[in-house]
């Protein structure tokens, strides 16, 4: 390995200069679009005589200082720094107050296929500046911390690029000879560059507009080509209702009197907030009840708040340095949970974000590319748009909200704003906001932005019959994680409890005292929020008639696992009675998973359900008063990957294995009561987007994933019915997924008129080839192989590889053939992305990063691969930080 690229956070230093006002003017051509850029300087400290600026894959024309231009050598040199992406423009004898630079380069946007900075998708201009995209453009200071005011000037041909759009207020146009024309932009809120955008191209908008509170009309606009442009009501409807919800939930209200949304069919990430231009890829816009299912709508409406929210989650208020990226990030993500949770269903949103969460960012923080919600380094900052930046770092923020209240919470947030309103931030700046709003001592809760791992609470409770007090002993486990070997602090950790008693009824709480220090009148509560902040500690509450069952963890109310003495008697009681929804649904988690586990110990192909275990299902199956969404969420047994972090070091198709017969034991079980399901949530009512709705489709959908285990031709047929009458793309996909769970002529057939019928929408091919992906059927890596040569796929578009190089890493028979034939294959796949777009090449290594999970025939094959990676030369950055790490 050459230089060391690793970035630390403890070598943050100020930039030593204020960048006042940046002037752009872009000319555009496919492969040869002009850049010239006027920066407007002042020192903040006097002793520097030469400035740094950042470059990638530029050529550079020239460069002028206070209007003379400069010689190579003479006035500049290229350096290279290896903590820094690209090349460093330094300019010397610099004059000792402010000054401007002048600097022209030229891109080929048309042949640059990493989706940043400026390129091309649809034959339309755009650029992704999010993290370090703008110096793909001219040479900068890029990095957050560096806050200007931008005004850009857009040249193109008109007949191409009709629409020129960039940040801010449109404040000139002009009809230039040789049929070009201009458009110029400007800013008023100092941003960092990070949240440039330009886009151009011939686009068509669907326009609305909003009032804001404070009477202010703000024109809407989201653009899109023209063969989409009926697919953007339901992004216009999300974005309305973001906005009111952002006023009447915090107060916050729009800034401009114009807001665009671009969608764009090449995009690696989802969606990005550039100040009011937020580009998005089209998977999460466009939408039709017959091309998108409820989870597409339901995503869509979130994002669309995500990105929203940023305007002042992010923009307003910024980050300092990448390192804090979770104070934009997880901020956000907590809003968008919440608008979500305001507008559907919060229940099923909280166990959805759950799930989410153990699924992938607990095998993040298990894995070899472990990290805090504040990492204190890096190599490759896109490998840093985490889920433990992201969905942790929200777990963190609702941490807050738990130990503050929603009051305590609301005015932290608001002197937050009030203080560092146009500022660039840190995660302890958001901390101090929240503690002194409130005067709260939250001492280790900061701990949880600084150390990896997913903590275990070990829970341990003794009821007293004579004393009538219930003991409750907790102790917190911090695992050891790959990025450290520092020994780890316990931390803060707030557990929401409650009581049941031996019918199902929640108690009150009583008295409690903590350790031996003085009782707490709880006031006859039944919920309390418990601070476990030493490694042990013991609770008693006094008062309690009798033995009660322990809810633990409320609304999951910490990112943790945890470990308990109850028995499988109380998770029974826990499932039909709990108050708290999330606990009843993890009740059931644990249910299942015992029952997984026994069958994989087992290893037989069969697993032999206990009597309790059917009767607990069949139980929640029946039950007509409870929500249907909810019903299905309990009728999803915990991921593989949970299962994995059980067991530890395993042949990952077994436990895939177990899971599945499990499931099909319990179908076979309740085969009658799964039938009655499906069969009345059965409708065909026009498509509705709204909880009832989705509710009945999730239900009916998954009592026949149920049925389809069977295998039995009257269920195919069913499938088969559902798929061929399905008025919405929800059922239809749904039932292909289940028909596809056996490789037979009536999947195929079923793959075959899906593609006929939408082989014209990139978006419902990339479900078409997830299907196929993901089907655990085997051999099924013949099929990705030949797909990879179908007219469907695309090499170039990051959706479609995720679809299905992405999808395939997912799965478990074929990806983990135990012939090694998955991990080359998709090593291949990484050595040919990788010359292409890096930041894609890299999301398709993570596959990688949980290998220390399986078993040692597993390793040694993807160690293998692994080593033929860190051979190549030339390998981005994104990808050999992982490789390495994998490697340690
Ligand atoms: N800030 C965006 C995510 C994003 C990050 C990087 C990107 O390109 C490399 C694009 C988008 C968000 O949180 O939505
Ligand atoms: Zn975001």
């Amino acid at each position: 390995m050459g230089d060391d690229r690793t970035v630390h956070l403890k070598d943050y230093a100020p930039y030593p200069f204020l960048l006042h006002d940046v002037f752009l003017t872009f000319e555009l051509h496919p492969e040869n679009t002009r850049v010239e850029s006027r920066l407007q300087f002042e020192h903040s400290t006097k002793d520097r005589d030469s400035i740094d600026l950042y470059g990638e894959a530029l050529e550079l024309v020239s460069v002028s200082l206070n209007g003379k231009a400069l010689a190579a050598e003479e006035g500049y040199v290229i350096v290279k720094d290896s903590k820094v992406v690209g090349d460093v423009l330094r300019i010397k004898h610099l004059p000792p107050q402010t000054f401007t630079l002048e600097i022209v380069t030229k891109i080929s946007p048309a042949t640059n296929t990493t989706c940043e900075g400026l390129y091309q998708s649809s034959g339309n201009f755009c650029t992704q500046c999010e993290a370090e995209g703008f110096r793909r453009m001219t040479f900068f200071p890029d990095r957050p911390d560096v806050m200007s005011k931008y005004t850009t000037r857009i040249v193109a041909d008109k007949s191409t690029n009709p629409v020129l759009l960039s940040n801010g207020n449109l404040i000139a146009q002009e009809e230039l000879g040789d049929g070009k024309h201009s458009a110029t932009w400007q800013d008023p809120f100092p941003k960092p560059s990070y949240l440039f955008a330009l886009v151009a191209g011939k686009l068509v908008a669907l326009e609305d507009a909003f009032t804001t509170c404070s009477g202010k009309k703000v024109d809407l606009k989201i653009w899109t080509t023209d063969k989409n442009k009926d697919k953007v009501g339901w992004a216009m409807e999300s974005l309305k209702r973001a906005m009111k919800w952002d006023e009447d939930r915090w107060g916050r209200e729009y800034d401009l009197n114009i807001f665009n949304i671009v969608v764009v069919d090449d995009f690696n990430m989802g969606a990005m907030e550039n100040k009011s231009l937020n580009v998005f890829n089209s998977r999460l816009v466009l939408a039709t009840p017959e091309t998108a299912t409820d989870s597409d709508y339901i995503h869509i409406q979130g994002v669309i708040g995500h990105e929203y929210f940023h305007n002042w989650t992010g923009n307003r208020v910024t980050c300092r340095d990448w390192f804090q990226l979770s104070l934009k990030e997880g901020l956000t993500v907590f809003r968008d949970q919440e608008f979500t949770s305001d507008l559907n269903s919060r229940l099923v949103k909280r166990i959805e974000d759950v799930q989410f969460l153990r699924q992938n960012q607990y095998p993040e923080d298990a894995g070899a590319m472990a990290h805090p919600v504040r990492p204190p380094s890096y190599e490759a900052i896109d490998n840093f748009y985490s889920c433990t930046v992201y969905e942790k770092g929200a777990e963190i923020i609702r941490m807050y909200e738990t130990l503050l209240g929603k009051e305590g919470f609301r005015k932290g947030l608001d002197l937050y704003f009030e203080r560092h309103d146009g500022q660039a931030v840190t995660c302890d700046d958001f901390y101090r906001a929240m503690m002194d709003a409130n005067g709260y001592d939250g001492r280790n809760l900061f701990l949880w932005y600084q150390q990896a791992g997913t903590p275990t609470v070990e829970l341990s409770s003794q009821y007293d019959e004579d004393k009538k007090t219930l003991t409750v002993r907790m102790e917190q486990q911090l695992p050891a994680t790959a990025d450290t070997s520092e020994e780890k602090q316990p931390m803060l950790i707030p557990v929401a409890l409650g009581l049941l008693d031996s019918s199902g009824k929640e108690m009150a709480l009583g008295r409690m005292s903590e350790d031996g220090a003085e009782a707490v009148d709880l006031g006859g509560v039944t919920t309390t929020v418990i601070r476990l902040m030493r490694k042990q500690q013991t609770f008693v509450f006094e008062g309690i008639p009798s033995r009660p069952v322990l809810s633990i963890l409320r609304g999951f109310s910490a990112p943790v696992k945890i470990r308990s003495d109850r028995t499988e008697q109380d998770l029974m009681l826990l499932l039909s009675y709990d108050s708290d929804a999330y606990n009843r649904w993890d009740s059931a988690q644990t249910l299942a998973k015992e029952e997984i586990l026994k069958a994989w110990r087992a290893g037989a192909g069969k697993a032999e359900l206990r009597a309790e275990f059917i009767d607990a299902f069949r139980k929640v199956v029946a039950d007509k008063n409870a929500d249907k969404h909810f019903i299905s969420q309990v009728l999803s047994f915990p991921s593989v990957s949970e299962l994995l972090e059980e067991v530890g070091s395993t042949d990952p198709t077994a436990v895939f294995a177990a899971r599945n017969a499990v499931e099909k034991s319990l179908a076979e079980a309740l085969e009658r009561e799964m039938l009655e399901v499906f069969t009345s949530n059965r409708s065909s009512e026009a498509y509705k987007v709204d909880n009832e709705g989705i509710g009945r489709r999730a239900l009916m959908l998954t009592a026949l994933r149920f049925l389809s285990s069977l295998n039995k031709p009257e269920h195919n047929e069913r499938a088969l019915k559902a798929f061929k009458e399905a008025n919405n793309m929800t059922e239809q996909v749904g039932a292909l997924r289940c028909l596809c769970k056996n490789d037979n002529e009536l999947s195929r057939k079923a793959l075959e008129d899906f593609y006929q019928q939408w082989k014209h929408d990139d978006l419902v091919l990339c479900q078409w080839l997830r299907i196929q992906a993901q089907m655990e059927t085997p051999n099924n890596l013949d099929k990705v192989r030949r797909l990879l040569d179908h007219e469907a796929f695309d090499l170039k578009n990051p959706n479609k590889i995720y679809s299905l190089i992405l999808a395939f890493s997912r799965t478990y028979t074929n990806f983990h053939a135990i012939d090694g034939s998955g991990y080359s294959f998709i090593t291949d796949c990484i050595l040919k992305l990788d010359k292409s777009n890096p930041q894609v090449a890299s999301a398709c290594t993570e596959c990688f990063t949980s290998l220390r999970m399986y078993d040692d025939v597993r390793q040694q094959l993807l160690t293998a691969q692994l080593q033929r990676l860190a051979k190549e030369e030339n390998l981005s950055g994104n990808v050999s930080e992982i490789v390495h790490k994998c490697l340690k």
